[in-house]
């Protein structure tokens, strides 16, 4: 299909500054607001059609008016994010059946569960957790930097339910000396000089971090793309660790070194994780959890917003589970702060809803700034910090609109 020809195209919707009333059913594409941002939709099996990064593996964006429909983000419309060339696993590796997690290495007691021993061998929990890519916003960067340019799409929340990580690492009796747990996915290299996709916890951690073995997202089964038929689910961190298609724990007596823990997904080793653009770090440690981040989602960008009615202003705050103290926004493009009200609480490390009413009086340009808060009192910078991978974005971003 030709993109851009039709008048109920999304870009010429975006054009007449008219984003945020369309509906995406129709839209081929999408204009992510950097340079070289024009991206397709495309339609994946159990999937409404997502903002295409890659094809090989898929990488999928949501597309950002899905986050003003629902707090949690819809099965079919949440993120896609791949490493290897064979991924996702096709469905033959993934049968339910014949599927089983193994819990080995330095342990007591080897474990090898099916779907039904896990679900029955252990309590059921659920938490609602924000799942976010290290790279989510790359695009933004400036400079900029290489790997995937995401626009804000790469992060999604949802209610997730499985047993907790802690009580299946204590019936395998980790041995005396264990330091860190593995965790591999049935998706494969294609080739032999591209490593596994294996990400390392230490053990510590991994008994307190509240992970789960989750089947179930949103009240389903996890979807192909999403882990099926079980994926780890770590709150508050990075999405790197939140292994999907799940099959392998291995727990070891040293420091496992393999590439995906380094050199990839590393951050600077300083409180903000940021160098001066376009320089390296001298130190680097893995990437952990989520800064605080916030996001208007009632309007985008280019918006008309008419004055003297009453509009309400809505969006999201989340971070790496202290939880959301305070969301303050700018509808003079920063000069001036209101405090927001803050929705329902889904738990700490949800996405958690604010709203402010609005009533513009002066015609012209402007922009609204959002800026949270958590429990710990970590804000969001005024300036972008950079890293030469461009993780962990969370400037008070801006959105430009026009009063009429
Ligand atoms: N098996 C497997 N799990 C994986 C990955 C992968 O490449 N293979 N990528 C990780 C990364 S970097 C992210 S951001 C999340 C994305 O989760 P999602 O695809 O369910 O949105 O999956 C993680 N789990
Ligand atoms: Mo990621």
């Amino acid at each position: 299909m030709h993109r851009g020809s039709r008048p109920w195209d999304r870009r010429n919707f975006l054009r007449a500054g008219l984003i945020g009333t369309t509906g995406l059913a129709l839209a081929d594409s999408v204009e992510l607001p950097f340079e070289f941002g024009t991206r397709p939709l495309v339609k994946y099996p159990q999937k409404r059609p997502l903002i295409r990064l890659t094809t090989r593996p898929p990488q999928l964006e949501t597309p950002f008016e899905v986050f003003n429909e629902s707090l949690l983000t819809p099965n079919d419309a949440f993120f896609v994010r791949y490493h290897l060339g064979g991924s996702p696993p096709p469905a033959s590796v993934l049968d339910p059946k014949t599927f089983r997690l193994t819990v080995a290495g330095t342990v007591g007691k080897e474990l090898s569960l099916s779907l039904e021993e896990l679900r029955n061998g252990f309590e059921n929990v659920e938490v609602v957790a924000v799942n976010q890519c290290s790279g989510n916003s790359r695009g933004h960067f400036q400079p900029r930097v290489p790997g995937g340019q995401s626009g804000h799409g790469a992060m999604g929340c949802a209610r997730w339910r499985g047993v907790r990580l802690a009580d299946v690492l204590k019936a395998a009796s980790p041995a005396a000396g264990s330091r860190q747990v593995l965790f591999d996915g049935l998706d494969r290299p294609l080739v032999p000089t591209i490593p596994d996709f294996v990400k390392s916890l230490e053990l510590e951690e991994a008994l307190e971090s509240g992970g789960l073995l989750a089947w179930e997202m949103n009240g389903e089964a996890l979807p192909w793309l999403n882990g099926y038929p079980l994926r780890l689910v770590l709150p508050g961190h990075y999405g790197t660790y939140w292994i999907k298609h799940l099959h392998s724990i291995r727990l070891v007596d040293a420091e496992f070194k393999g590439f995906w823990m380094n050199p990839a997904y590393r951050i600077p080793d300083d409180p903000c994780a940021h160098v001066e653009p376009g320089t390296a770090p001298k130190r680097t440690v893995p990437i952990r959890r989520f800064n605080v981040r916030s996001f208007l989602t009632s309007l985008t960008s280019g918006a008309r917003v008419p004055s003297g009615n009453e509009t309400l202003l809505r969006g999201i705050a989340f971070d790496g589970g202290a939880g959301i103290r305070e969301v303050l926004v700018s509808t003079d493009d920063g000069r001036s702060w209101s405090g927001a009200a803050l929705g329902r609480d889904l738990g700490r490390f949800a996405f958690r809803e604010w709203t402010l009413a609005w009533k513009p009086s002066v015609a012209g340009a402007t922009a609204v700034k959002v800026r949270a808060v958590n429990r710990l009192g970590e804000g969001q910078p005024m300036e972008p910090l950079w890293n030469p991978s461009g993780y962990m974005r969370n400037v008070v971003e801006r959105t430009p609109l026009v009063v009429l």
